[in-house]
């Protein structure tokens, strides 16, 4: 038995036709199933569905064979654990580092002002600053980190952008870039030796399909 941790919403839509690839295919989806586990086409292979930042932690243990998890996921987890063979290529979006439209950023950062920065990425964005030799309060929020500069609980935040709808929409603008996202395959390293033969079939069946 092959288990497959996936979330719900743009990772499932997007690995979805990867899957398909693989010659997978899933009745019942998880938009509108209440189940957790849900069964495929092969009677060996089960998906999970599980929060996005949950699926390094099942794949990590071995609760599932393989994951889909998004790389800002994969930074803030550490990757202990987990073979990381695929660039998939799907829900791709920037971790950016973003202020209120007049907040001027650029003058804070050269008077050496310390930041209050709010975000959900505290590891990436502890790495980000102290490259940067900026000065930085973290803030942990666990979700709608546009609101925090808003309010102020914080001069700046770091999040994920992808169209910049939703900066715009809160009078906010991206004044770092700090990395490019997309999401990866993990796969749990002993379950790679154990079930190679079931395993490996699947990876290159999604090299394949890989989007450039
Ligand atoms: O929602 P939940 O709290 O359950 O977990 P999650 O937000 O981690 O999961 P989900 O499904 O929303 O995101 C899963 C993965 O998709 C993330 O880990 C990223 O790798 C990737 N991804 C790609 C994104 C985005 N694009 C994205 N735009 N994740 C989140 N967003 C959010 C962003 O945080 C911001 O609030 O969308 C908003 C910005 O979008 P735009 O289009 O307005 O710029
Ligand atoms: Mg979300």
């Amino acid at each position: 038995m092959i288990t497959i941790a996936l979330s719900k919403g743009r990772i499932f839509e997007e690995t979805l036709p990867l899957l398909n690839a693989a010659g997978i295919t899933t009745p019942e989806a998880p938009e509108s199933s209440r189940k957790l586990i849900l069964p495929t086409n092969r009677a060996d292979v089960r998906l999970i569905i599980v929060r996005a930042s949950d699926v390094p932690t099942y794949v990590q243990y071995g609760a599932a064979d393989i994951g889909v998890a998004g790389k800002d996921v994969l930074n803030e987890h550490g990757g202990i654990g987990l073979y990381q063979p695929l660039d998939l290529n799907i829900a791709r979006c920037r971790m950016m580092v973003a202020v209120r439209d007049d907040f001027d950023y650029e003058s804070a950062v050269r008077q050496g002002a310390r930041l209050r920065v709010a975000t959900k990425y505290v590891q990436t964005a502890r790495d980000h600053f102290a490259a940067k030799g900026v000065h930085v309060d973290l803030i942990k929020l666990y979700g709608s980190m546009e609101l925090a500069p808003l309010v102020g609980l914080s001069d700046a935040i770091v999040d994920l952008v992808s169209s910049g709808n939703t900066l715009k929409a809160n009078h906010l603008k991206a004044v770092e870039h700090i990395a490019d996202i997309s999401s990866r395959l993990v796969v749990n390293q002993a379950a790679l030796k154990l079930k190679h033969d079931l395993i490996q079939p699947m990876l290159d069946a999604f090299a394949l399909a890989i989007k450039k």
